[in-house]
């Protein structure tokens, strides 16, 4: 298939050209740079949800029944689930289907799965990238499932642009997580399981948290009670995500997250070219075969030995000398 045909399919969210994109982008295979190039300009149409917390909070119970949500208010929706150890059921989206009287694969749906390990240069890139496809085969909504509060995790979740803290009332997790400073990169929190015992208390217990966390001049995020396994508090869910996305867009904060999100996505590539320009260039790894005879009993220091190389590559670039 051409790369024509490929990103006319995309575009017109075709299923076997979807797939086919994904996987060139996840995995970095042949193309991907001219994939992504040729799809820069269809971005920015899609909002982006990232839904993160501890394992078994109910972060893909709670995606199911948004996915139910939207598609009633006739949105289409793809997620991006980076959590292998929890499948989707397919509970509210096969209920939905059923009540929808239909067994026909619904397309307004895409779910995709991704490897813990991404290779375009770590899990964020590799999951931003992905939804970059999602985004321009015109998917309105993108929910992102990441698991845990890890340093690649809340990277995830900055990307999106309504991030969600999932947490529940018996878990101590709750505290823990909300002491490693994630308070600061949720926007919207939501306490599942509210069915059990506990959860109006713990509720109210994380905000005087994040209120005590957050400086007078912040917007107090959300707390929103669900009982995803039974859909309760959906409706107030997908509002509290609308209003955080109308404060988004009110204060003019979409086109300050967009740039930042594009200025480290650019630092990120130059300095991989930069690191492969290094990588294979024949006059560096041979000055660094050099040295490391010397590092290695203790003349020199790593250090100045760096600097060195550095220096001498610099002038001989400057004087136009054979440097590869
Ligand atoms: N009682 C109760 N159980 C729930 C609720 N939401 C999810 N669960 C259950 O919790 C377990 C973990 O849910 P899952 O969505 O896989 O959690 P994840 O690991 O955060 O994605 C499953 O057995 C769910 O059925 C809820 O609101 N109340
Ligand atoms: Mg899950």
């Amino acid at each position: 298939m051409s790369w024509d045909a490929l990103l006319g399919d995309l575009r017109a969210r075709k299923m076997a050209a979807l797939a086919r994109a994904i996987s060139v982008v996840e995995n970095g295979r042949a193309g991907f740079e001219k994939l992504l190039i040729a799809i820069h300009g269809d971005l920015g149409r899609a909002r982006r949800i990232g839904l993160t917390g501890p394992p078994g909070a109910g972060k893909s119970t709670l995606t199911e029944e948004l996915v139910s949500a939207y598609r009633a208010h006739g949105f289409t929706v793809a997620v991006v689930a980076v959590d292998p150890t929890s499948p989707f059921t397919g509970g509210a989206l096969l209920g939905d289907r059923i009540r929808m009287e239909s067994v026909a694969l619904d397309d307004g749906v895409y779910i995709r799965s991704m490897a813990t390990r991404g290779s375009l240069g770590g899990l964020a890139t590799s999951t931003r990238e992905v939804c970059d496809v999602l985004d321009a085969a015109g998917f309105d909504r993108i929910l992102i499932e990441t698991v845990g509060v890890g340093q690649s995790e809340l990277d995830v979740a900055r990307s999106a642009d309504t991030t969600i803290l999932v947490l529940v009332p018996e878990s101590g997790d709750g505290i823990q997580v909300l002491k490693a400073g994630v308070i600061e990169v949720a926007d919207l929190f939501v306490v599942n399981k509210s069915d059990r015992p506990g959860g109006r208390e713990f509720a109210e217990d994380l905000r005087s948290i994040i209120a005590l966390r957050l400086g007078e001049s912040q917007r107090m995020p959300a707390v929103v009670l669900t009982a995803a396994s039974i859909g309760e508090g959906i409706d107030r869910l997908t509002q509290a995500i609308g209003e955080h996305r109308s404060h988004l867009e009110t204060n003019r904060l979409m086109e300050r997250k967009r740039s930042d999100a594009l200025r480290s996505r650019l630092d990120t590539l130059v300095e991989e070219k930069l690191k492969d320009i290094v990588r294979e260039n024949g006059y560096i790894q041979g000055r660094l075969e050099q040295a490391l005879d010397d590092v290695v009993a203790g003349r020199i220091s790593p250090y100045r030995a760096a600097a060195e190389i550095v220096r001498a590559f610099k002038i001989k670039k400057r004087e136009g000398g054979p440097t590869a």
